[in-house]
């Protein structure tokens, strides 16, 4: 399928998805988020694809922010509207049970940021520049900024992003733990690609269990979460991959994962 706003590709079982918009930064209007929406819902239905890479075209952005020009006529319900179908895009990337990795070329500002931090894990260029703005327009951060920000790096450090619209740059990025990895540009998508692959060569069911155990256990407290752990570690045993997995340690083999 071909999209408005985005391009995307497949390559040895990882699905690329390339923000097109280089005039305006890659902004995300709405057409994006929708784009993004039915992408994500490609990829979670296509068994040939096991993780995912979010990047930006040109050379400049991963996306400089939500379009200022189109949100600039929006009225109270109007934002609110907006807003949750921004959400609805954000959280379909968070709760997709395959990986999904940012691969931040340049500004990722704003709701880029915010698209950024939805990911699992985010793998910066050395141009890459982070930071939440908004308040530098007048608003808050409407898409998971003020939250997931200060569940990645404390709220001490993400207050003082939030508070002043300071653009960080890649190195302290990954000094504060919002980036995972930093590389020269022009290995940025190698790079990307081969994180993509280590995930991708697992074993999908048990990688979705994965992805889910962490990132339900964030929002519980400390003992509901190792219950949840163990619930789900005990549920690994009735799949196919476990006993693959085993079997193939015992037997000095490298396993053949289904998927199952
Ligand atoms: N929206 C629309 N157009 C943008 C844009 C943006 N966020 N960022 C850049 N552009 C456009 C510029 O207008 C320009 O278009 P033309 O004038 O050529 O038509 C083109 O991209 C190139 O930009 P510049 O000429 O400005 O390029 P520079 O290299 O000089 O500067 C810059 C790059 C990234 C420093 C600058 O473009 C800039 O400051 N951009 C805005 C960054 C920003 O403030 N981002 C945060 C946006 S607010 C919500 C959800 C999310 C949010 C809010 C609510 N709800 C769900 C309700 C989030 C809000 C935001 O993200």
């Amino acid at each position: 399928m071909s999209y408005e706003t985005i391009l995307y590709e497949k390559k040895d079982k990882v699905g690329i998805i390339t923000l097109n918009r280089p005039d305006a930064l890659n902004a995300l209007n709405s057409q994006v988020f929708s784009d993004l929406y039915a992408v994500i819902t490609e990829v979670e239905n296509d068994n040939e694809v096991n993780a995912v890479i979010i990047t930006g075209s040109g050379e400049k952005a991963f996306a400089a922010g939500t379009d200022i020009k189109e949100m600039e006529t929006l009225n109270c319900n109007g934002a609110r509207e907006f807003a949750l179908g921004v959400k609805k895009t954000l959280d379909k990337i968070e709760t997709l049970k395959k990986p999904v990795i940012a691969a931040i070329n340049g500004f990722a500002l704003g709701g880029g940021c915010e698209l950024a931090m939805a990911c699992d894990l985010r793998i910066g260029s050395e141009k890459a520049k982070l930071g939440q703005p908004e308040i530098n327009l007048a608003v808050i951060p409407g898409a998971g900024g003020t939250q997931r920000l200060v569940r990645l790096v404390g709220s001490s450090i993400a207050k003082g992003i939030l508070f002043t619209g300071k653009i960080i740059n890649a190195e302290t990025s990954l000094t504060i733990g919002l980036l995972n990895s930093v590389v020269p540009p022009e290995e940025l998508m190698d790079e990307a690609m081969k994180t993509a692959s280590i995930i991708a060569s697992k074993s999908t069911v048990i990688m979705g269990l994965l992805k889910d155990v962490v990132n339900t256990g964030r929002n519980l407290d400390l003992p509901s979460a190792l219950a949840y752990e163990i619930e789900i570690f005990g549920q690994c045993f009735a799949t196919e991959d476990q006993k693959e997995g085993f079997k193939a340690f015992i037997e000095k083999r490298d396993p053949e994962f289904k998927g199952e």
